[in-house]
């Protein structure tokens, strides 16, 4: 009897005990829940990968240039310790034109099934087809914002995950022939699908068989003075609750002048493709101007003034810092 009561007492007493450690571990938890460390993004280095490129020159497809440029972007992937997946394709272009692209994959934690799909195209568009003087539409975009801002904010992003893991896989993969849709100018006959060649064709080949993630964001001229990101419709239709949470994160930091929390228009862009066909919910961060008189992307869009006098290291900041705290916080 004496020995069921102390057998009894201890019992309890080791309940006790494993239950106050159980309460004290999950308030642990949920502090360390609260106060995610995120990294500092550093816009002036972005801003130099912007310049990296741009230096290059235009980035179009088939040029040697392009094929320069898809050299430094891989290399910097590899230097900030991603696994690096290049995927060569010939696509064939509104005109007949077979486009030799390369899409750039790095990828964060390659065995971890939980993911995050960050995007940016690479590639530099042939025509300045929207420029106000006629005389510039042959002259292709030197792209400092359209095309070298996303990537330049996302390699800022691979620099921090190198030095300091978000608890998610992270992919990073900068899409080629997203530009090379038909110009104004342009008499044929031709499709929406002519833009986005390289994101169409990774969302039929998945650099993994069976690649899937959480969500998806699309970075497309994230770096423009004076920017405002309105919530895309296709995003709304496809990612909604992906939406509010950038959004939402954006003005719990202080964001609220560049992320306005409310709907903009309906865009055709790579995120597109990634949500109808390989499905990941994907939303695209794009500017949308009020008041712009030539674009509502803003006034620089497909014209010879797409240069770095268009870059603002504060819309840089804005756009990183808010999908660096919407990734270090998913669990
Ligand atoms: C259209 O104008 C149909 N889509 C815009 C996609 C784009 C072009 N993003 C950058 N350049
Ligand atoms: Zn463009």
């Amino acid at each position: 009897m004496k020995q069921y009561m102390i057998l009894g007492f201890t019992a309890c007493l080791l309940l006790a005990v494993t239950s106050c450690k159980t309460g004290n571990n999950s308030k642990a938890k949920d502090t360390a829940e609260q106060h995610v460390i995120v990294p500092e993004f550093n816009a002036d280095s972005a801003y130099n990968y912007i310049q990296a490129q741009v230096d290059f020159g235009p980035r179009v497809p088939n040029t040697q240039v392009h094929v320069k440029c898809g050299e430094y972007l891989a290399n910097k992937l590899e230097e900030y310790g991603a696994k690096v997946t290049n995927q060569y394709a010939d696509l064939l272009a509104f005109n007949g034109t077979i486009l030799k692209a390369r899409n750039i994959i790095g990828s964060y934690n390659p065995e971890h099934k939980k993911r995050i799909l960050l995007f940016a195209h690479w590639d530099t568009r042939p025509w300045s087809d929207n420029d106000p003087d006629k005389k510039n539409h042959h002259t292709p975009v030197l792209g400092a914002n359209d095309g070298a801002s996303g990537a330049g904010v996302l390699l800022e992003v691979a620099r921090l995950i190198n030095q300091q893991a978000p608890a998610l896989g992270i992919d990073i993969i900068f899409f080629d022939a997203e530009d090379y849709g038909a110009p104004q100018f342009y008499n044929g006959n031709h499709k929406e699908e002519y833009w986005c060649l390289g994101a169409q064709y990774w969302a039929r080949n998945p650099h993994v068989a069976g690649y899937n993630a959480r969500f998806g964001i699309l970075l497309d001229m994230v770096g423009g003075k004076n920017a405002t990101f309105y919530r895309e419709c296709y995003s709304e239709e496809y990612a909604r609750s992906i939406n509010k949470k950038i959004w939402r994160k954006a003005e719990e930091l202080g964001y609220s002048a560049f992320f306005i929390d409310e709907r903009g228009s309906m865009i055709t862009d790579d995120h597109l493709f990634v949500n109808r066909i390989a499905r990941i919910p994907s939303i695209d961060i794009i500017p949308n101007i009020v008041g712009a008189k030539h674009s509502s992307f803003g006034d620089f869009w497909h014209t010879v003034n797409d240069d770095m006098g268009e870059i603002d290291k504060n819309t840089l900041k804005a756009v990183g810092q808010t999908v660096l705290a919407v990734i270090y916080n998913e669990k």
